[in-house]
């Protein structure tokens, strides 16, 4: 890339920051007058093919014995001081006694080599250096090199970091002996950061790859000329105008994005997870409901190191959790929902992740009794499953009914024979997937917590259908794998649906709330979050891959088909007196790109005259019963 070039096209305007890794972790307390807890010293640590890694190991500066290593790979930076004081992450760990060791990736600040954004592994070829081998030849280094190891290594993170520690598990080194993965993406085209099953994640994709390759040395913003990027977004017209107007082709990812709609060769090497049929290396997975980022690779880690696990060594932990917040300090709410007095996020560092490595490190404690482990919304509980998904959850249906109900109860003929409810979906005025001001997505916080808002915001558009149950007259537990089954109908040749399950709070009157004796603060909480209409589900199709993620075809115009969409999976108690709600939109912006709703070879060459309104239909009669699957607990 020619990155000189970059910088004279969007001159003074770059805001940057080096070493702030975006997601949960808060920002690193400045040095203080406290004594450093650990020497730093940085090393040049050599890769197979003669590329030098940026590296930074910190020793406890009171420790004798030999200790473990933990180590981290990076693409955001790593610290030139010791930590003081020490931050929460590293607090639950550093009692046990480790050696962190942080290292940037290949190409990103001052290691040698070039970063490519990319998760391609090919074991097959003894001269390709991936971050699987990254990982192998540094570990080799460290363990020959550093001094007073226990010649055990950890590898840990979240996100890229995750990914970096989670990629090892193709080819671990034998000093490898725990890992935990940590929102990690495996498939960038099927879900995760940049895609959902083919519909692109416009803001992110093209804000992360901005930040992380117009400069090598630093994490880059993008220069947005309004604060609302929704309104910069629809300014800026079809994808074609991003490299006309603003990237001029100097960034590497975007153009593969744009070079790449479909599931090609591309995107399969990306998908490094397919090659993994085992549990290689112990490894506790973990994932956020809400993750507004990775909520789906760990998932996919744990179901693929599950086809082969005779020593049961592989775990899932999952919370509703924004991306990263297990590694928060507290964990005590997401938005405006609190955790019941749980700090869930010190809980699980002390209570699950600090034990692991201890087990598998330092050769004490004991091996986690469960398979899965998840802090359950609703009921605010931590929960432990010998297996997930427990075999107890029953998949049953909850049917959408053409009065806009929902209910157990499949719609029965003859009255509602062929009914369906619809709206008008244009592209030119898009359901904003967050409510508007929607600043950019680094570096402010409000990004992180928007699967979590108050639904409200969309409930009146006409271009959004609500479907919503009577009050429950009994909790309702949904564990495991959520999908929703849509007979739809387009006017259009393409289109989205996009689909949310949501927890609908009890209305009280105010009075009530503040007959309660607990203070102010519970009270401002409950007022807001009267009749509040929380997501607990959400995800989107594009009807061009629902027959062949390869080869996109148009969509029969006005005919009724079935759209799979999957919803992960999940850990949820809707209480009695809630409702249950379903909504259905087919534009979620700028989240997802718009879909021109016409069918054309590349949605990433649409011209501004391709998009068109559509009539949706969302069918709800016996012969075409739209419905959710909930896998409900006894
Ligand atoms: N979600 C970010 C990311 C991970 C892997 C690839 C691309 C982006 C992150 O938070 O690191």
């Amino acid at each position: 890339m020619r990155r000189s070039n970059l910088r004279f096209i969007l001159p003074l305007l770059l805001v940057t920051s080096a070493a702030v890794p975006p997601g949960a972790q808060e920002p690193p307390s400045p040095p203080g007058s406290q004594k450093a807890l650990f020497h730093l010293r940085e090393v040049m640590v050599p890769m197979r093919d003669g590329v030098r890694l940026q590296t930074v190991i910190l020793t406890p500066v009171d420790r004798q014995e030999p200790l473990p290593i933990l180590f981290r790979r990076t693409p955001y930076g790593v610290p030139s001081q010791p930590p003081v004081p020490l931050p929460p992450p590293l607090k639950e760990l550093a009692q046990d006694g480790y050696i962190f060791v942080l290292q940037n990736l290949r190409g990103r600040f001052k290691s040698e080599g070039v970063f490519h954004l990319s998760s391609w592994v090919d074991l097959s070829d003894p001269k390709a250096t991936n971050e699987t081998t990254d990982a192998y030849d540094s570990i080799e280094w460290l363990v020959k090199n550093v001094p007073n190891n226990n010649g055990k290594v950890g590898m840990y993170g979240v996100s890229y970091e995750g990914l970096t520690t989670a990629m090892t598990l193709l080819h671990p080194h034998p000093a490898l002996k725990a890992i935990s993965e940590q929102a990690a993406p495996v498939d960038q085209w099927m879900n995760d950061d940049m895609h959902r099953y083919g519909a692109l994640r416009e803001s992110y994709d093209f804000e992360y790859a901005v930040m992380e390759q117009a400069d090598k040395d630093k994490n880059t913003h993008f220069p947005f000329e309004t604060y609302d990027t929704y309104e910069w977004y629809l300014e800026l017209g079809p994808l074609p105008n991003i490299n006309a107007k603003y990237l001029h082709g100097l960034i590497p990812y975007w153009n593969s994005t744009v070079d790449h709609p479909d599931y090609d060769e591309f995107w399969k090497k990306e998908a490094w997870v397919n090659q993994l049929h085992a549990s290689t290396v112990p490894n506790l997975n973990v994932a956020g409901f809400a993750d507004q980022e990775d909520p789906w690779g760990p998932w996919q880690i744990f179901r693929h190191a599950e086809e082969n696990d005779p020593d049961h060594t592989n775990f899932m932990v999952a919370g509703p959790w924004y991306h990263g917040q297990w590694q928060s300090p507290k964990g005590d709410a997401i938005g405006l929902l609190p955790f019941g007095g749980h700090e869930t996020a010190r809980e699980f560092r002390e209570t699950i992740e600090a034990p692991f490595f201890r087990y598998y490190l330092h050769d004490q404690g004991k091996k986690p009794a469960w398979q899965a482990s998840t802090f359950q919304s609703g009921s605010n509980t931590w929960r432990n499953y010998a297996l997930w998904p427990p075999r107890e959850a029953k998949p049953t249906n909850l049917y959408l009914q053409p009065d806009g109900t929902l209910s157990f109860t499949a719609p029965y003929a003859p009255a509602t024979q062929n009914s369906y409810r619809e709206y008008v979906s244009d592209p030119a005025n898009p359901v904003p997937y967050r409510q508007r001001p929607i600043s950019p997505t680094y570096p402010g916080g409000d990004w992180r917590t928007w699967e979590v808002a108050d639904q409200r915001f969309v409930d009146h558009r006409p271009d959004v259908l609500s479907f919503v149950s009577q009050p429950l007259e009994h909790e309702l537990t949904v564990t495991g794998p959520i999908a929703a089954d849509l007979f739809a109908s387009t006017s259009g040749t393409d289109s989205d649906f996009v689909v949310k399950l949501i927890d609908v709070y009890a209305q009280k009157a105010q009075k009530n709330e503040w007959d309660s004796e607990s203070g102010p603060k519970s009270g401002q909480y409950a007022q807001s979050l009267n009749g509040y209409e929380l997501p607990i589900a959400m995800e989107v199709r594009r009807g061009r891959y629902l027959a062949s993620y390869e080869t996109p075809h148009p969509l029969p115009p006005n005919q009724p088909i079935e759209w799979n969409i999957p919803l992960r999976d999940r850990d949820h108690v809707f209480l009695e007196g809630h409702r249950i709600m379903v909504q259905i939109q087919s534009t979620w912006f700028p989240l997802i790109d718009r879909n021109p709703q016409k069918f054309l070879p590349s949605i990433y060459q649409a011209a501004a005259s391709d998009f068109v309104a559509a009539t949706e239909r969302i069918y709800c009669s016996p012969d075409l019963p739209s419905h959710l699957v909930l896998p409900i607990m006894p």
